[in-house]
This record gives structure tokens, sequence and C-alpha cells, in this order.
């Protein structure tokens, strides 16, 4: 049987705001358990600054000491990143594993990395993370055998692993990774090119955004499988693209990808480039809320991270998401839809929100389209709306909802 770990939990309240550090090591206490980790105690220290030294002050540091034995505790877990030294500090001051957010992250990250693109990406993240550690690293990143992180494909760590190899590898990782992205490009490419348009979910781990994949595929969707969806972080790690089309209304592609979380580590966003990659793309972003754990802080991280990849200018809706687990609406001061993956309440109104982005400059044409262009009559029914059929004698007459590309296209076909 697999020994459980026993952690505290260490947080440093400098915001001023306590309520928020809270939360943040509520969320900690979570990703721990996640790894089968047991929380035992959570401690807070108010300071004013993070101290260079220790991370927390050296008087909490001692008082850390004592409570080692008397809580039988396994290792010390950090809700913030800390630096090499302040690892190496509290790793000689303390004599146990001492671990930070980040790492835990990326611990899970490489449990959960199931396809070859996933493991790449979080091997290089873990990497990256512990480049610049490597000389304050001493038992606790690279811990092999046993515990928690008995590390195993791309959770590995090696204690053997010195600068240069690392580098190597990281460029190594690099070029894989670089290849899958052009890959990538080429099938994006192809995407744009048969004009299809595409809608990204996004959002906070567990908010929803695999269950809304499901529901339209279900619904809607040429494939039916469904994607893992799951009441824990980081369900899903890499992307799916499905192709959605109700009846006689224009398809789109809805993608799913990896979930945020505060303070995510940096080495992450840039190692998910390629599956990142999607929402960058998008025409349409649904930013995806979780409407039973909902919280400003989570609505402005996603927030962040979108204006990091570049994609502020992309038209956005908001979507709440559990509705069937409230009774009140929440309240958040910009508009929403707010939607049950469960009960299915509100999804025709995302369905409109959606068509009405993505189609917004469509309008009613009508078409004769000659027999001997059948393919033409086949694409609009399957790109556009045809809103009515007649074979008259010498075509089709189609009535349709055609956007500016499919009309520009078959311009010398309206009547
Ligand atoms: N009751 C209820 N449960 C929901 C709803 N939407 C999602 N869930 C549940 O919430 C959990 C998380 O849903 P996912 O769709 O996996 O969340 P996600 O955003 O894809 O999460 P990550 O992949 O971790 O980023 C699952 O257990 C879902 O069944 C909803 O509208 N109502
Ligand atoms: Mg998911």
């Amino acid at each position: 049987m697999q020994k459980i770990d026993r952690a505290l939990l260490v947080a440093l309240n400098y915001t001023s705001d306590l309520e928020l550090t809270k939360q943040s090591i509520d969320e900690l206490e979570e990703l721990a358990s996640t790894l089968d980790i047991k929380t035992v105690d959570k401690m807070i220290q108010t300071l004013e600054a993070i101290d260079p030294r220790y991370f927390i002050g050296s008087g909490k540091v001692l008082e850390i000491k004592n409570m080692i034995d008397i809580l039988k505790l396994d290792m010390i877990i950090f809700d913030d990143t800390l630096s090499a030294s302040q690892l190496r500090n509290l790793e000689k001051a303390l004599e146990i594993q001492i671990i930070d957010r980040s790492f835990l992250i990326l611990q899970i990250f490489a449990k959960r990395a199931k396809t070859h693109q996933a493991m790449l990406e979080v091997s290089l993240a873990q990497k990256l993370y512990m480049l610049p550690r490597l000389t304050g690293m001493s038992k606790s990143l690279s811990r092999q055998g046993g515990g928690s992180f008995n590390a195993k494909g791309p959770g590995e760590t090696k204690l053997e692993l010195d600068r240069r190899r690392l580098t190597d590898e990281i460029s190594n990782l690099r070029y894989e990774l670089d290849k899958i992205n052009k890959e990538r490009l080429v099938s994006s490419k192809k995407r744009i090119s048969n004009r299809i348009p595409v809608v990204s979910l996004v959002g906070y781990t567990n908010a929803g955004k695999s269950s809304i994949m499901n529901y339209f595929a279900l619904k809607f969707g040429t494939d039916k499988t469904k994607v893992f969806e799951e009441n824990m972080l980081f369900a899903t790690l890499d992307t799916k693209a499905k192709r959605i089309q109700k009846d006689n209304h224009p398809p789109f592609i809805l993608t799913d990808t990896v979930g945020f979380i505060s303070k995510l580590p940096p080495e992450l966003i840039s190692s998910f480039q390629s599956t990142l990659s999607d929402i960058q793309t998008a025409d349409l972003i649904l930013h995806v809320v979780d409407g039973l754990n909902y919280s400003d802080l989570q609505i402005n991280l996603t927030k962040s991270i979108l204006n990091q990849l570049g994609v502020s200018s992309t038209p956005r809706v908001l979507v709440i998401t559990k509705k069937d687990l409230r009774s009140s609406a929440p309240a958040v001061i910009e508009d929403y839809i707010y939607i049950s993956n469960k009960t299915g309440e509100g999804m025709d109104q995302l369905y409109q929100a959606i068509s009405a982005h993505i189609y917004s400059d469509s309008r009613i044409y009508a078409l004769k389209i000659p027999f001997d262009k059948g393919s033409i009559y086949q694409d609009l029914k399957d790109t556009s709306t045809v809103l009515e059929t007649k074979y008259l004698e010498d075509g089709i007459y189609v009535r349709a909802i055609l956007n500016p590309v499919k009309l520009a296209h078959y311009k010398i076909y309206l009547t």
C-alpha cells in the first residue's frame, strides 16, 4: 500500500485581502489531495512583503520546525512559487521536503497527460521549472521512489541531470513541439480554406467546458463520442475539435482545451503553446465560468491569460454553467448566458448567441443553380442555412442565408 504523505500548507497574505489568500490555500489543499497528499494543517502568515530568505518570516520557520514531529509531517507545501535560494534555505532549516504550488500543479499535469503531445508539453514545463532551481535543488524536487512523487514518464526528474543536459533536453522538446505545431497550422489552414468558423471553449479548470462540448456533440455533432469530463482539476489536457451543425444551420468547429488555475506556472503557458494556439485562431471565444464555485478572481484570471495569449480582440461570450445547482443567478456585472449542461437549460440561447456572433454578416439571398452544378447545392446545404429549395425547369432555386465569403463565391448564381 502506498504511504499517504502528510503535509502542512503555508500561504503568505501580503495582498491585504485575507479572503483571497484563504480561497487560494483551500484550492492548494484540493490540488494536494489530487496527488493523494493529506493536508494536516494550514497556516497563513500576514506580512507586508515576501521575506527573500525564507519566503515567510524566520520566526515562522522556527514555529514550523517545532510542528514537524508533532504533526508527523512529510512535507511543507507553499502556496506561491519559491525561488531557488528560498527552497534551499527552507530545506536546510527545516530538513524536510519543501514543495511549492507550481511544482504541485506540474505534478498533476504530469499525472494527467495521456497523449504524446501533452506528455511533451508537460515534460518541457517541468524542465523549464527545474532549470533555474538546479543549484538550489536537492532532495525535494528530485525525489525518486515512494511517496506521492513516485515519478514516472513525464514526471521524472533526475538528480543527476546537470544544467547542460537539461538545456539540451529543453531544446529537443521545443523542436518536437514545433513540429507538432507546424502540422497543426497546416490543418487549421485547411479549416480556414473550408471557411468553417472556430468557436473555442476556455476557462478555469472544472468550469464545465468539456461538458458543453459533449452536450453539443451529442445533439448536433458528426462525432458523438464523449470527451472526458469529470469533477476533478485538470480533467482535460489536450485539445479536441468537433464539428457541430444543427439542422438547417451553418456549421462551426467547437474546440475544447486545457483549463486554467490561479498562479498557473508560467512555464506551463509557454510549453502548452501549441495546445493553446487553437484559442488564438478562434473566431469566437466562449469564456466558461463555474456557476457553483465562481469568483471574480477566477473570471479575471481567465481574462488575464487570454490577454497574455494576445486574443483580447477576439469576440467573447461569457457562459455561466451549473444553473441546475443554484437557486439564484450569480451576481456578475457583465452580460452572460446562464446554462445547465445537465438539464439543457439555456443551451438554445447559447447556440443562438454563437450563430449570431460567427454569422453576423450573413443575409438571405436567392440563387438559381444549374442542374450540372449539383455539388454547389450540396455545399450550400453543408455550410449555410438553406431556407427553401424548388426544382425549376432550368435549375434549382434556393433561398439561403449566406455569409460574405459564400456570397462572393456564388455571386454569379444570384437571381
Ligand atoms: N450539475 C451540473 N454539473 C455540471 C455542469 N457542467 C459541468 N458539470 C460537472 O462539472 C464537472 C466538471 O466539468 P468538465 O466539463 O469536466 O469541466 P472542464 O471545464 O472541462 O474542466 P477541465 O477539463 O478540468 O478544465 C463534471 O463533473 C461535470 O459533470 C452543469 O451545468 N450542471
Ligand atoms: Mg475539460
